[in-house]
């Protein structure tokens, strides 16, 4: 495999990238598809393969795990923005996809997942707390 060529995000994995389109240094982060806390609460603890910090990195991301992934702009799972990111199972995005008028390109602080919905969806509710959901 080439430097430049994407590296496979395993199966049943969530994996961060340092560049769009699943190019430069990969992340796998066991901790958001295993217990008990199925989350990352600050990026600033985790790295690539390259030992460089994904906290305000990621520019790709692909979700193959069967859980839904949040993503959120800053740490604690809280968001200056006033959205988190919503990737389904099987999703993948570039950062940069904006629909919102502001891109999230080496953005994220941290990240959690959880099991979809009954109806097989992933806009669950947390709290009283007024996300606007984007998902995709
Ligand atoms: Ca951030």
């Amino acid at each position: 495999m080439s430097a430049s060529a994407a590296a496979v995000c395993p199966i049943g994995k969530v994996c961060f990238y340092q560049d769009s389109q699943e190019r430069g240094s990969m992340s796998v982060q066991d901790r958001l598809t295993s217990g008990p806390y199925y989350s990352i609460h600050d990026f600033r603890n985790s790295h690539y393969h390259n030992n460089a910090s994904l906290n305000d990195s990621i520019s790709s991301v692909v979700n193959s795990s069967s859980r839904c992934l949040n993503l959120f702009a800053d740490p604690d799972f809280r968001s200056s923005r006033s959205y988190r990111i919503i990737m389904a199972p099987g999703s993948r995005m570039d950062m940069d996809d904006t629909m919102k008028g502001v891109s999230d390109n080496d953005a994220m602080s941290s990240a959690y997942t959880y099991n979809v919905d009954s109806d097989g969806k992933c806009d669950q509710k947390v709290g009283s707390q007024t996300f606007f959901p984007f998902v995709l």
